[in-house]
């Protein structure tokens, strides 16, 4: 047995799960945790487990994130139930808990680990690959965050704390380009311009919220296309995932990160950044997807400020990516040297693609 057989074989034991520890693989394209779906035999039946190793380097806070996953899934899980739902176990995620109890396993030597059921015959995609898959996904996280405006249980943990502030993301550039640890600006400088010249636009929702006029609501706040599974047969959106950002945020976040995962036809590492565009379809049928999921929640000022979401995010996105890759990657997983360099590079091709169309989009929303 293999090393990383023998330690998932070891996270197995620490949980509640009947069965044989048959094998586990690397599953998934996230960035920041350790995914493995792992078969177990029950008598004689194979079943899929998915297990998570959390990057506890970035979320500091594990056992106060897993109360939020804790809290966030239970309230769900009950809502589907009193409505009818029958088959709730795939619309909402189900941890399942270790030997003592608790939804986590905290090992000094293993990491810390939670399981969840493995949701069977419904999938992810990294990229697009028909515009109702838009509408689907959009009007999941729609549902999700309305299926969460009435949560009145213990106050969710900030499990990074600013995530979504533009403000601060775009000083920690600054502080990355001043410190530039491994000489990394010099080549930057294209991308490190393109960022200075819109400081204007991060406060732009900042400013919103500040005044009173945008609300803050229960949020996802990672709201990229890979995190919802669509059923395989029907393509119907079917489970919101990655919920470790789960936290008080505007509804304008979750929609933008919509519009810079999906409107985009290449991948987010894509090399040749001519061929990044914002698809005015995609972006309708995102809208109309969480309009119908959040179903009549978005006050008007939210609905004009659609557009401007997608490119604040995606805006975001390149900063974060452009500081990671100043300070040496530390943060976002790579598989080649310059990746995030790259992913920068499309966020900010996409941003320029979203600017050249504002109005159009806006225009868009208002025909909806
Ligand atoms: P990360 O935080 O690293 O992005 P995710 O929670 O998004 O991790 O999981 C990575 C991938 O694993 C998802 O994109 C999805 O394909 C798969 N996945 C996650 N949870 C489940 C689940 N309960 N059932 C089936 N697949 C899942
Ligand atoms: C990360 O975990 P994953 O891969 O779903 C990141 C998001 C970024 C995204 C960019 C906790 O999402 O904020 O938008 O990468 N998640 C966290 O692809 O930082
Ligand atoms: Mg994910």
């Amino acid at each position: 047995m293999s090393a990383t057989q023998a330690k998932l074989a070891r996270v197995f034991r620490a949980f509640q799960i009947r069965g044989d520890f048959l094998s586990g693989t690397r599953y998934g394209s996230g960035h920041i945790n350790e995914t493995y779906a792992v078969t177990v035999d029950q008598a004689g039946q194979p079943i899929r487990y998915l297990f998570q190793r959390l990057n506890t380097a970035i979320f500091q806070n594990p056992v106060g994130l897993m109360a939020n996953v804790e809290n966030v899934t239970g309230h769900i899980r009950n809502k589907l139930q009193t409505s009818g739902v029958t088959d709730a176990s795939r619309r909402v995620l189900t941890l399942l808990p270790a030997q003592e109890g608790q939804f986590f396993l905290d090992d000094p030597e293993l990491g810390f680990w939670r399981v969840y059921l493995f949701i069977e015959g419904a999938r992810t995609y990294d990229l697009l690959e028909q515009t109702d898959q838009a509408f689907q996904a959009a009007r999941s996280f729609g549902t999700f965050q309305r299926l969460l405006a009435d949560y009145e249980g213990p106050r969710l943990t900030d499990t990074i704390p600013f995530f979504h502030h533009t403000g601060r993301r775009f000083e920690a550039l600054q502080q990355a380009i001043a410190a530039d640890p491994l000489g990394r600006a010099k080549a930057a400088e294209p991308e490190i311009e393109f960022a200075l010249s819109r400081a204007t636009l991060t406060t732009r929702l900042l400013d919103l919220q500040a005044s009173g006029a945008i609300p803050e609501r229960i949020t996802h706040n990672d709201t990229k296309f890979n995190n919802v599974m669509l059923e395989d047969v029907t393509g119907e959106g079917v489970c919101v995932l990655d919920l470790d950002t789960v936290m008080p945020g505007l509804s304008l976040y979750d929609f933008g990160d919509l519009v810079r995962s999906a409107c985009n036809p290449v991948a987010e590492d894509e090399t040749d950044v001519s061929q990044v565009v914002a698809r005015g379809d995609i972006f309708e049928a995102l809208a109309t997807g969480y309009l119908k999921g959040t179903a009549g929640a978005l006050l008007p000022v939210e609905r004009e400020h659609l557009a401007i979401a997608g490119q604040l995010l995606t805006f975001e996105c390149g900063l974060r990516f452009l500081s990671d890759h100043l300070l040496g990657d530390a943060y976002f997983r790579i598989h080649r040297p310059g990746q995030n360099m790259d992913r920068c590079r499309t966020q900010f091709a996409l941003v320029r693609s979203l600017e050249l169309q504002a109005d159009a989009f806006l225009k868009r929303i208002r025909s909806l």
